[in-house]
């Protein structure tokens, strides 16, 4: 008999057909989640779980599904997840590392771009019919070029990010839990450690990349936007939890900052209505994956992680490799 397994969204079909072929699986069809008590409910004696950074995996829901064995989660970050709790069950947990880190970046430069240049707003009005109005200081943004790149969590995404800095004359500064190797900051457009506080005084335009935990829970307040420059842009497209949104949606408000372009919020979906009140926000809703072959290449990943875990096999990207020794 073939293991069970849930898979939490729509996915693309021909993941399905592969799993298929491994186990049997009740897949999500709709285009929409399943509601925390019907996913709680279709998970009970399934083995493994195919999820997304968008389901809530509580200790709570660990407890009541004894038989899970494996979770598959096609994200990177892992904070949806209470993995300390899956590792006492013994719960294999896996993520996608690498596959969608340039991906990542270029959409950190789309909302970079964006926001810095209006695009959004300046669509809006267009739409809205408007151009007739136009007035030699219709939209003035921010220059990229030239200007100094704050990068907030110098990993993998963030050095994917700094590398396209090149291309725009840009001098990048950064801050880290750890420093980088001289050869990496090398390749990562020469970029120059420095604490928090010089990295929020001194970047024109800073980007968040780094993974959520308690320990960043917001990392950018009221106190850290009072430290940016009146005409510097914010980029987060890392973990909407990672920023205050009520102290960003302020300093938004009054031009304490100049703009922001945010793919991920506190509380998302259900983010905090202000930022729709904001026309110096771009708002996208966590996108930053999301390209044909990336998101491809993450459900690819997610499958060969479920299909080794629950073949008895190590998966390529096991989190909680403590699990393996338990008796
Ligand atoms: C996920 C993400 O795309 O990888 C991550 O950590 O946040 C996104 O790439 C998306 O939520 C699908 O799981």
């Amino acid at each position: 008999m073939k293991p069970a397994i849930l898979v939490a969204r729509a996915i693309f079909p021909e993941v399905v057909t592969r799993l298929s072929s491994h186990f049997d699986i009740e897949a999500n069809q709709d285009d929409q989640a399943w509601p925390a008590d019907e996913f709680g409910r279709r998970l009970q004696g399934k083995q493994g779980l195919f999820c997304s950074a968008n389901e809530r995996i509580s200790a709570d829901l660990i407890v009541a599904c004894p038989q899970l064995k494996v979770i598959a989660n096609m994200a990177v970050g892992f904070n949806n997840i209470d993995v300390d709790a899956a590792t006492r069950a013994g719960i294999m947990v896996t993520n996608t590392p690498d596959v969608l880190n340039e991906t990542t970046a270029d959409f950190a430069w789309a909302l970079l771009m964006a926001a810095a240049r209006r695009v959004g707003e300046s669509e809006r009005w267009l739409r809205a019919g408007q151009w007739e109005r136009w007035r030699y200081d219709t939209f003035l943004g921010a220059d990229l070029h030239g200007a100094t790149l704050g990068i907030l969590g110098m990993g993998r995404i963030g050095q994917a990010i700094a590398r396209r800095s090149r291309g725009f004359d840009m001098q990048v500064l950064y801050h880290n839990r750890t420093r980088l190797p001289v050869d990496l900051e090398a390749g990562a457009n020469g970029a120059q450690y420095v604490e928090k506080d010089e990295l929020l005084r001194r970047a024109d335009h800073l980007v968040l990349v780094l993974p959520y935990s308690a320990a960043t829970h917001h990392a950018i307040g009221a106190a850290e936007l009072a430290l940016m420059k009146p005409t510097a842009v914010l980029v987060n497209i890392a973990r909407g939890g990672i920023v205050d949104d009520v102290s960003l949606i302020a300093a938004l408000r009054e031009r304490r900052i100049a703009a922001a372009g945010l793919d991920v919020f506190e509380n998302e979906p259900a983010f905090n209505p202000d930022f729709l009140t904001l026309d110096n926000a771009v708002l996208t809703p966590h996108i930053g994956s999301a390209s044909v072959p990336t998101r491809l290449a993450m459900a690819a990943c997610a499958a060969d992680n479920l299909i080794a875990g629950l073949s008895g096999q190590r998966p390529p990207n096991l989190l909680n490799p403590q699990v393996l020794s338990l008796p």
